[in-house]
């Protein structure tokens, strides 16, 4: 897969597209957030979390700051994975401390009151912020827009919040997997229009979030996370087919390589918990990788992060790979280990 030609697309681009490029470009999931004082000022303004969602203004001010302040290579559209189920219909709302609620979904019923046909419209200002970092962002940052998958997005959907073993939605899709398909085909195509739509507006690449696929049974982990992802991409390719896709199937373990085989992605989102040397040798060779510096051991900073750092460099630079967390920064990272950070990785 690796690539010795240079183009002239921007770096993260290249690499995306297989290509072991000079240095590894670098962005961080969750880069914009409550871990920088420019954010929590810039949320103040807005009345509430989803208001800054839909504000294209703040919206767009909030994807700005970590590129202003680190200079990353990639940014990402700043929005969340739960405006889908909002869009489809559903009650959505952030509580201040303990994150994101939903009206529940509880039967059959439920799934038919969501709709389509609101989608784009419910969307605009969503599209409209990425329309204001395409014009806005640096010419060499690559633009990543991106979306939950099916099952992280469903299972939001049926447990009305976060969980812990996503009871209420695996006991669905075992007990009524032709309900829960239906629900699963919605979301594939609300999904598709939107990350197609976000790349008509601007998008370079878009990544697609399944942070909770690591709860499965093979079979299930096939039918409820690859399988949708798999159609997604396809109809992202169909209509895009030079934008490169990353998917990111967080702690499937041995699975990660039937992602990278079979999913259609074009770049895989390491978890931190993977072998560096499988990953070489059993992922790299089909995908570009990203990641997957423990978010934590960018809290501690030090020598613990030193260490992290050279040890997924010198494992995975040798390939296509870009430099990234395997899950999102958290508010207590200091500044000065993102510093510390960024200097090791432009530095290798
Ligand atoms: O300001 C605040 O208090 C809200 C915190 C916050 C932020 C900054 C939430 C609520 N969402 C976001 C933005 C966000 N969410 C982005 C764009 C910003 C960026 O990356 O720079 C992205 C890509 C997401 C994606 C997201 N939202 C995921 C998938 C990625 C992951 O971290 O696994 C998930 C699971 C969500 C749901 C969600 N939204 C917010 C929170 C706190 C959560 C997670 C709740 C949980 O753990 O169940």
């Amino acid at each position: 897969m690796q690539k010795p030609m240079k183009t002239n697309e921007k770096l993260m681009i290249r690499a995306l597209k297989g290509e072991k490029t000079e240095r590894p470009p670098i962005w961080l999931m969750r880069q914009a957030g409550r871990y920088l004082p420019e954010y929590r000022a810039t949320r103040k303004e807005a009345n509430g979390f989803l208001d800054l969602c839909y504000n294209p203004e703040l919206a767009a001010e909030v994807t700005f700051q970590p590129i202003r302040r680190f200079g990353f290579d990639a940014s990402i559209l700043f929005s969340d994975i739960l405006v889908i189920p909002h869009a489809l219909g559903q009650k959505v709302w952030f509580e201040e401390g303990t994150g994101p609620k939903l009206e529940a979904l509880q039967d059959a019923q439920d799934i038919e009151n969501l709709t389509l046909e609101n989608l784009h419209s419910h969307m605009a200002p969503v599209y409209e912020t990425v329309e204001r970092l395409k014009e806005g962002l640096p010419e060499e940052t690559t633009l990543i827009g991106f979306a939950g998958a099916p099952w992280t997005v469903i299972s939001y959907m049926i447990e009305g919040g976060s969980s812990k073993d996503y009871a209420k939605a695996k006991s669905w899709a075992f007990a009524q997997p032709e309900t829960f398909q239906k629900l699963v085909d919605l979301v594939v195509e609300a999904t598709s229009l939107y990350l197609i739509e976000q790349i008509n507006r601007g998008a370079e690449t878009v990544q697609i979030f399944d942070s909770w696929a690591g709860v499965w049974p093979e079979w299930a982990l096939r039918k409820w996370c690859l399988e949708p992802c798999k159609r997604i991409i396809q109809s992202i390719k169909a209509v895009h087919p030079d934008v490169p896709v990353i998917l990111f199937p967080r702690l499937v373990g041995p699975s990660y390589k039937t992602f990278a085989l079979e999913s259609g992605a074009d770049a895989l989102g390491l978890d931190t918990t993977l072998s560096l040397q499988w990953v070489r040798e059993e992922i790299q060779k089909h995908v570009t990788v990203q990641g997957n510096l423990d978010p934590l051991a960018l809290v501690a900073g030090g020598k613990a992060l030193d260490q992290s750092i050279d040890d997924i460099l010198s494992h995975l630079s040798d390939g296509p790979f870009v430099f990234n967390l395997g899950h999102g920064i958290v508010p207590q990272t200091p500044i000065e280990h993102v510093e510390q950070m960024l200097k090791r990785v432009r530095g290798f």
